[in-house]
């Protein structure tokens, strides 16, 4: 189940607002086949699998597939994977999670009713967290948001001079590019964009021809007295948008944005703390957005946790300490919190990259 949990992985940002799923077949101790659902429309990771063992040549009928969602069992924009199942003959089925889609749920029940032997609930958490996405669009407005964050031991995002300088090594500065070959927008706040001027594109290695890069979005409560000055501004106009507050958002400097193609947004709320649901909600239901990408810097990153909207947290910790107080800080923006009062993450994954630390964290 985990190799099938790696393999729905490789599916992830393609398949939206469907979830990414992995299988693999087995026979005895030993995986013969394997698929995942690779692009949405395309056929299933039950699918995929199942021509994969014929491809090899390899017989499913009396053999065990493991997958990471319930098989569903409705024809939508592909026939039931139940059907294909009971047709290949797969004698065991072993699910991770089962389908929260009442529409396509009930796998379970009629794969037993053919005689399968159906087990479930096998990596049960790690294969909800993997369909976490697939959760929050069925259940709330928004885009599922990833809040990027690199910083020192000492969590520390800059030096105090605040100039554009890697904190993370070259391996996870390359993780950051394949995160953002993957979301429909890329978030920061004012600070980050007047500190660092970022285009926001992704600059990953092969990406295809018709590739389209993310949305530039920045939050902020000051906009920008001369455009031209801004990578993105100049070289993707029309592919920025601003949030900002409702004054701003009829200022002269609004106007000038906009006459250049950049969409400026309104939101809710004072200069220290805009409401962020409703610029969100717009990215999602406006330009499509099922995956933000959101770069800090640390009031925006608190802003994000704070009103609820991180829905996972990609940390690289970098071996190096600052030791200045006066740096900018990684999660900030609160004074005299009680320790009865941190924001509490749950941690899903651990990995190194290159000399970092990457962690994976969810809300609790
Ligand atoms: C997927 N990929 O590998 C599996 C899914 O419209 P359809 O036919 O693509 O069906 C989408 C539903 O099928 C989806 O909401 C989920 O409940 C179920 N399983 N979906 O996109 C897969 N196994
Ligand atoms: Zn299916």
């Amino acid at each position: 189940m985990g190799l099938a949990v790696e393999l729905a992985l490789r599916g992830r940002g393609a398949t939206a607002p469907n979830p990414c799923v992995g299988a693999v077949l087995v026979s005895g101790d030993r995986v013969v086949a394997s698929g995942w659902h690779t692009r949405y429309g395309k056929p299933h990771a039950e699918r995929e699998c199942l021509a994969d063992a014929r491809a090899k040549g390899v017989d499913p009928s009396g053999l065990t597939m493991f997958v990471t969602l319930e098989p569903c069992n409705h024809h939508g924009k592909t026939p039931p994977c139940t059907e294909a199942l009971i047709e290949a003959g797969v004698a065991r089925v072993v699910v991770g999670a089962r389908d929260p889609n009442p529409v396509a749920a009930g796998g379970v029940e009629t794969l037993r009713e053919h005689g399968i032997e159906v087990e479930t609930g096998v990596l049960e958490q790690r294969c909800r967290d993997l369909i976490a996405d697939f959760l929050l669009w069925q259940n709330s407005h928004s885009p599922f948001n990833i809040l990027k964050m690199a910083a020192t031991l000492d969590g520390k995002i800059a030096s105090s001079a605040r100039r554009p300088e890697p904190v993370s090594c070259p391996e996870s500065f390359a993780r950051v590019h394949d995160l953002r070959s993957k979301v429909d927008a890329v978030v920061v706040g004012g600070n980050t964009f007047y500190a660092d001027n970022p285009s926001l594109t992704c600059r990953k290695q092969g990406l295809p021809d018709d590739f389209e890069q993310p949305l530039g979005v920045i939050v902020t409560s000051r906009l920008p007295e001369d455009p031209a000055r801004f990578t993105l501004l100049r070289e993707r106009p029309e592919r920025a948008i601003f949030m900002t507050t409702r004054e701003a958002a009829v200022s002269p400097r609004a106007d000038a944005l906009r006459s250049r193609g950049t969409s400026v947004w309104p939101l809710p709320g004072n200069p220290g703390a805009l409401a962020l649901p409703c610029g969100f909600e717009r990215l999602r239901y406006e330009r499509g957005c099922h995956y933000t990408l959101c770069e800090g810097g640390g009031r925006f990153a608190l802003a994000l946790l704070n009103q609820g909207l991180a829905d996972e947290v990609v940390h690289f910790a970098a071996p190096r300490i600052l030791g200045d107080a006066s740096a900018p800080s990684a999660y900030s923006g609160r004074g005299h919190i009680p320790m009865a009062e941190a924001v509490n993450l749950r941690l899903v994954d651990v990995e190194l990259s290159g000399d970092d630390v990457m962690l994976t964290l969810r809300p609790r």
